[in-house]
This record gives structure tokens, sequence and C-alpha cells, in this order.
């Protein structure tokens, strides 16, 4: 059990969404799930069975029919025992069958406790605890299968291949501070750097796939921006697949920024329409132009839009550094017209050049499909596999090995700070497990 928390009093809380629905779910987790049972149901089903059953309250009062399905522990997703009661899915039944629970001796779960008990009993590590609110929160299909992923432990038995290969460096550095001879100092110093070099590649690797994940989770966040009129709106529409935002031929239509969530190839992105860029008309328009640079600022990607052909200078004033492609749009007025190196022609008009945009969006973002696992990693999951890269780093250029031990020491924390678990103590244990020093 990674903390020794112990889990002793027993939850319920209505599973489903709340509101209507064909089936409603009230689940209850902990040792007094037989004893609830009994008194919901009259007796305990047949483990893991779906059995057809009145749900009464205390006075005996039948609230429903439905489904029940008990889980005697350890084989539940808590480790506990736990009872399913499967309702008809409206609110009053529901508050009814959950009330019921309560006055059995349950008490109202926390938000994600039943996760928070599946880590404690060690039924997920936690980052796959983490992949469940990420699955549940999906907002792509690429995104929901990436988070299945770590559910399943993809994730997690890569972070723990990497600590087992950094425990094991530390284990013969440990034996090398114990026996300083030089000979033993040279091979050791050879084969430590070779091993370090291994577990920083494998490390990079692990960041490549957990830095697009992260795109998967938080979304791209795209703006189109350029002067009045090139057709902003016009491929909002088009990328989006529907006619979200006004068009017509008057510039300066776009007055206020508008936010349309879509998905390029399983991919979220909130593409961001603007008002255009220009002096401004009146006091509706100076706002919306206020907000575009609001929303500049705040791009991970800008689409600098202009019309093709035409010598008007780009307007889109984002930050340093922000990704940003240039667009040419209305490609179809401008017969054999070619965008420069880097930019792309496209008509929102005629659809032509919008697959060539989406890719060009794609890859500025930092995504590549290159068909290889993508780890859905959360920002703390980044932090922590860039700390762990720093410390590698600095161990590369260690001479003392006290320093360089030390340096192994923290990355391995960080590292272990991902899934939850790990010990000094797994050290200790696979040094005397590698070396039985001193018999
Ligand atoms: N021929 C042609 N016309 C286009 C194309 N894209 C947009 N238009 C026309 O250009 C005009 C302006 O389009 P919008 O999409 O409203 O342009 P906008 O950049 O959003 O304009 P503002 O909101 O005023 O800044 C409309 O009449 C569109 O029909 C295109 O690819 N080809
Ligand atoms: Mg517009």
């Amino acid at each position: 059990m990674p903390s020794g928390e112990i889990a002793r009093d027993t939850i319920a809380a209505v599973a489903t969404a709340p509101g209507k629905g064909g089936i409603g779910v009230v689940r209850v987790s902990g040792p007094l799930v037989p004893a609830i049972g009994q008194a919901v149901l009259g007796s305990l089903p047949t483990p893991r069975h779906a059995t057809l059953a009145w749900f009464r309250n205390a006075g005996g009062d039948a609230i429903d029919q439905g489904i029940a399905v008990y889980f005697p522990a350890p084989d539940s997703y808590t480790g506990e025992p736990v009872l399913e009661l499967h309702g008809h899915g409206g609110p009053v039944v529901m508050q009814q069958l959950l009330r019921t629970c309560l006055d059995a001796g349950a008490r109202l779960a926390e938000p994600g406790e039943f996760t928070r008990r599946a880590f404690l009993e060690g039924k997920l590590d936690l980052a796959q605890a983490e992949a469940v609110a990420d699955l549940i929160d999906a907002a792509s299909s690429e995104a929901a299968r990436s988070a299945l992923r770590s559910i399943s432990g993809e994730f997690s038995a890569a972070v723990v291949a990497l600590l087992g290969a950094l425990v094991e460096l530390r284990a013969l550095t440990e034996a090398m501070l114990d026996f300083p001879e030089e000979e033993v100092d040279r091979l050791h110093r050879d084969d430590a750097a070779g091993r370090l070099a291994t577990v920083r590649a494998a490390l990079d690797e692990v960041i490549a796939k957990s830095r697009q994940g992260s795109l998967l989770r938080a979304g791209i966040h795209a703006v189109l921006a350029g002067a009045p009129n090139v057709g902003k709106s016009s491929l909002l529409n088009r990328l989006a697949g529907e006619e979200r935002a006004i068009v017509t031929p008057t510039p300066g239509t776009t007055r206020d920024s508008l936010r349309e969530p879509i998905q390029l190839e399983g991919v979220p992105l909130v593409l961001v329409d603007t008002a255009g860029m220009r002096a401004a008309g009146d006091e509706v328009e100076r706002r919306g132009i206020e907000r575009t640079k609001y929303e500049l600022e705040r791009a991970d990607l800008v689409l600098a839009v202009a019309e093709a052909g035409a010598i008007r200078p780009l307007i889109a004033d984002a930050p340093p550094g922000t990704a940003r492609i240039v667009v040419y749009n209305k490609a179809d007025l401008v017969p054999g017209f070619a965008a420069p190196p880097g930019a792309v022609a496209v008509s929102a008009k005629t659809g032509e050049g919008l697959d060539q945009l989406r890719q060009a969006i794609l890859q500025a973002a930092g995504w590549s499909s290159t068909g290889e696992s993508v780890f859905l990693a959360r920002e703390r999951h980044l932090r922590a596999l860039r700390r762990a890269s720093e410390h590698l780093q600095a161990a590369t250029g260690q001479s003392e090995w006290e320093f360089f031990a030390e340096e192994l020491r923290l990355a391995q924390d960080a590292l272990a700070s991902i899934t939850g678990e790990f010990s000094s103590d797994d050290l200790l244990g696979e040094i005397f497990r590698r070396f039985c020093i001193g018999k």
C-alpha cells in the first residue's frame, strides 16, 4: 500500500451523471457493504452476478427495482467490498437510494474518493488513477485512447522501466563508494557513463511522448487574426464544418471573439475567430480589436490570414515565440497563386488547400502523428519528467561519485512521484539483492 493510510469507513455516492437517464447507479464501497446490501436488498447477491432485486428503504418500502452487483474484496474497483445498485436514473430514485445507504451507515463519498481508495489499496498507481479522471474528461477520441493507455499502465510501465534502470545504476554507484579502488573506479566510470546515456535517451523518449499527450489534454489554442475581410470567419466555418461565424462582404463584420472547439485527427483544438485588425471605426470595433490582442497573447498558435496576392502587410501581433502560420486565403481569386515557402494558400470558398492547412496546424502545434503511443501526461508528470532530466544532465557532468549518486537519487525521486511508488527501501533491497556485500 503506497501510503499506509487505511480507509475504514464506508462511502456511497451516485456514480452516474446528475439528471435523468435510463439507468442510474449508486456505488457503495467499504467494510459495511455486506450489511448495507442486506438492509437494502434483503440478502447479499451472488458475487459478481447481475441480480434483479427490489431496493427498499429502512422502513421496508420499495424505492425501485433494479440490478444489484456485489464485488467482495479484493476483486473490486477499490479493492474493498463494493456494491453497485443500478436503478432507474431519475433524481428522486437516486437520492432515495443514496439516502438509504447513508442511513445504513455509509457516508457520502468525496469527489474522486473511490479512485483514491483504489490507489490506497494498490489497485492503481497514481498515474493510472489520474488517467481515470482524464478518460472521463477526454475532449477527443485521441485523448480518450491515450488516457486508456495510461489506465492500462503503459505510461506507468515506461516510468517504472526508467526507475529500474536508475536504481540499478545507483546500486552500482553506492557499491563503488564503499570500494574506492582505482581499478574498479575506471571500469565503473565507463560503465556508468554508458548506462546513464541509455537512461537519458529513454527518458527523452518518454518526455517527447508525454509532451504530445499534454497537447491532447489541454487542446491547442489557435487564433485566426488578420486584416478585416480577409476571410477569417469563413476559414473558421470551413474548419469547424458548420456556419458558426457570420460572414459578410463588409469589412468589420466580426466584432467579438468567437471560440469554436474542433478536432483535427482526434486532437482537440480551440479555434478563435477575432475582429479584423484595423484603425477602429467605432467603440464596439475598438473593443473587439482589444479582445483580438488579448487572444493573441494567449495563443499557442496564430493563423495570420491575408488575401492571396495582396500587398497589404500581415497584421498579427503575437508575443515573439508564438507558433505562427501565414495563410493566404481567397486563392480562388488569383489563378496560379503559389504561397511563399512556409505559408499556406487556401480558399475558404472552394476548400482548396484546407487539408494542407490542417496538417500545418497540427505540425506547428507540435503534433506528429507517428502512430506511436502517446502518453496523456499531465502537467505534473511533465514537470517531474523534466526535473528528472535536469538531474540526469547534472549527473552527466559529475566527476565526484558522491554528487553523481545524489543527482541519480534526485532524478529517481522525481520519477517516483509520478507513480507514487518506490521508497528508499527499494534501493536498499536492490543493493542487497545484487551485491550481498560483507555477507
Ligand atoms: N472568393 C472568395 N471569397 C471569400 C473567401 N473567403 C471569404 N470570402 C469572402 O470574403 C468576405 C469576407 O469574409 P469573412 O469571413 O467575413 O472575413 P473576415 O476576415 O472574418 O472579416 P471581418 O470579420 O470583417 O474581419 C465574404 O464576402 C466572404 O464570402 C475565399 O476563399 N474566396
Ligand atoms: Mg469575421
